[in-house]
């Protein structure tokens, strides 16, 4: 009958070219490269100021990756840290502290924990800052990473130094001469720290001209973002150069917001807009995320609903590695079964259809008020998965689950 064919049609070429994409195993024996870019928001990609593109290099560089344009941080407190610890657990952070300060003892299924168990692989992070900032150097023991290349491992004067520390581009460049030492296939994550608040750029170093705004900040965050998109295709050539690019699944992802709601009025003149409304204020939490694979070229852009909750599956399935009775919030990216809404810590949620914030309901496609009745659903289920997170946090709930056997762990089970 008719329906029928509609319904062939439709998912042959509707929903399969929405999705039609298995990485199962992708990233078998290649290195996984992720790299956190400090303050990136999506509102830059494919954008232009003063008629020149911001970010020249991830805009090339999305064309030949997956590219998440409906990606979202999901990031409370803890900022950067808070990033790293849903990337690698796929759990929320915490309300009203930062876990790598107050749960650094938990017992986690982390990313690092699973793929070294699996695989054999060993985890590396590169980040240019004191090891003790956000508690990294404990937490990271507990996450399971072999070595933490803090600012030790760098070595620079005071005129290498943007803003908070040595710079981007020197950063990546010393990054290379250890890595080159590291036994394949490794995890490795990069986290970047030019462009971060508040977006200082020395005059020489500028490639781009400020906005021109009532604010400072607004202004020169062009600047440090068009520089850490320099030092980051400096990196991607010199990857190549060392033969790395082609055994490596490279990710990149904003970790959070760089400019907050306090610069809504030079944002919204920025943006050609009257106002930046409550629904604005979320889109504008988009953050960038790009894949790339090797031998994956023209692969462009997909509006999957997503956030940084979806990492550690995606990544473990690019890994192969089945991980069924994990506990998760998230979903594979790729999947065509995906939960259809993203939480943020603040209780605001994004659905397919509706966004809540700021407690009202928005349409997503027009950003017009609705009926709350509309948001209710995806508002209970969102504070629903919030909660469970919590309680594992704070209860140190997984030192009881039997992460083989998808149990309670038998000792503890009376
Ligand atoms: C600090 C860097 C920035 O090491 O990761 O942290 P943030 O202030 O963005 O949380
Ligand atoms: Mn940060």
């Amino acid at each position: 009958s008719g329906m029928d064919e509609i319904d062939d049609y439709v998912s042959q070429n509707v929903r399969e070219i929405e999705n039609p994409i298995d990485l199962t195993g992708v990233a078998e024996d290649k290195n996984v490269i992720y790299i956190a870019v400090e303050s990136m928001q999506s509102f830059l990609i494919d954008e232009t100021l003063h008629g020149e593109e911001v970010l020249p290099f991830l805009n090339e560089f999305k064309e030949d990756s997956y590219y998440f344009e409906n990606f979202y941080h999901q990031t409370g407190l803890g900022k950067t840290s808070d990033h790293e610890f849903v990337l690698d657990n796929s759990l929320y952070p915490l309300p009203n502290s930062a876990a790598f300060f107050t749960h650094a003892q938990n017992e986690y299924n982390s990313l690092p924990k699973i793929i070294q168990e699996e695989l054999g692989y060993d985890s590396y992070t590169f980040h240019a800052n004191n090891g003790s900032f956000w508690n990294r150097n404990v937490m990271y023991e507990t996450l399971g990473y072999n070595e933490f290349f803090d600012v030790e491992s760098y070595e620079f004067e005071e005129s290498d130094e943007i803003g908070w520390g040595l710079n981007d581009k020197k950063f990546f460049d010393q990054s290379i001469d250890i890595m080159k030492e590291l036994d394949e296939p490794y995890y490795a994550k990069f986290i970047t720290l030019t462009h971060h608040f508040p977006f200082e750029m020395p005059e020489e170093d500028a490639t781009i001209d400020q906005f021109d705004s009532s604010s400072v900040t607004l202004n020169q965050y062009f600047q440090t973002a068009r520089y850490t998109d320099e030092a980051l295709e400096q990196f991607i050539n010199q990857l190549k150069e060392e033969g790395i690019y082609e055994d490596s699944i490279i990710v990149m992802m904003g970790d959070h917001y760089g400019i907050s709601s306090y610069h809504n009025e030079a944002m919204a003149n920025y943006l050609g807009e009257d106002e930046i409304t409550p629904y604005d204020e979320v889109k504008l939490q988009r953050v960038p995320m790009i894949i790339h694979i090797p031998g994956h070229e023209d692969t462009g852009t997909l509006s999957t609903l997503s956030g940084q909750i979806d990492y550690k599956p995606t990544v473990l399935n690019m890994l192969g590695i089945e991980n069924e009775n994990d506990i998760v919030f998230g979903n594979d990216l790729f999947s065509q079964e995906r939960k259809d809404f993203i939480a943020f810590r603040d209780g605001r949620v994004v659905g397919e259809d509706y966004i809540y914030a700021s407690g009202n309901c928005y349409e997503d496609e027009t950003g017009e008020l609705v009926e709350e009745a509309n948001c209710d659903r995806i508002r209970e289920q969102a504070e629903q998965e919030l909660n469970y997170s919590d309680e594992i946090i704070y209860g140190d709930l997984f030192r009881f689950y039997d992460f083989e056997q998808g149990e309670i762990a038998e000792e503890n089970n009376e």
